[in-house]
């Protein structure tokens, strides 16, 4: 059994499930959205310190995000998204010594799509059972928002409803390309 599909299997043991549940309306936000995505804007949140730092390419946020280690060209954020080439070295920053890891690019729309935000902290998240990182408010500008995303650097992520991790919460999801009851609604995110 990998590491990773032992670390899922335990926390699914603890892990509430949410489903049968319809999918939301589509977003009123689309418009930003689109809007986001083709001004090419991609921000980086150090969740330890809270700073975000934006930039005017996917790639320069990429190589802000892993300290220069990795380069994904003219890729845009949902052709890197796509491409398992992309999540081989984001994760195998995992297993070095690095300043900066990435712990999940969140995005504003389905299917990895739309405007993106990268979340990354000084460590990965390791192979045990218990939270590694949080952050208790994901900012006015993405509160309630954010449709899909991916985990990297081993961590699974929960999506919170409120504030400070309360009200509704997802699973611990390695990825989800649209978060269901909690689309347009996660307002704090948790990795373990
Ligand atoms: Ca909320």
């Amino acid at each position: 059994m990998s590491r990773a599909t032992g670390k899922t299997l335990t926390l699914l043991l603890s892990a509430v499930i949410i489903g049968g549940f319809a999918a939301p309306p589509a977003a009123a936000s689309v418009a930003d959205d689109e809007m986001a995505e083709t001004s090419g804007e991609t921000c980086v949140v150090n969740v330890q310190t809270k700073k975000q730092r934006c930039f005017d390419s996917f790639a320069q946020a990429v190589s802000h995000a892993t300290a220069g280690k990795v380069r994904t060209g003219t890729k845009t954020a949902r052709q890197a998204a796509a491409d398992p080439a992309f999540e081989r070295q984001i994760n195998a920053i995992a297993a070095t010594p690095a300043a900066s890891y990435v712990l999940s690019i969140e995005w504003l729309s389905g299917n990895f799509s739309g405007a993106q935000r990268v979340f990354t902290a000084t460590g990965p998240c390791d192979s045990s059972a218990d939270l590694d990182w949080q952050l208790g408010y994901v900012g006015d500008d993405w509160n309630d928002r954010i449709t899909s995303f991916r985990g990297y650097s081993n961590c699974l992520v929960k999506h919170w409803e409120h504030k400070d991790f309360r009200g509704l919460s997802t699973g611990l999801q390695s990825e989800s390309s649209n978060l269901g009851i909690l689309d347009n609604r996660t307002s704090a995110l948790q990795w373990f």
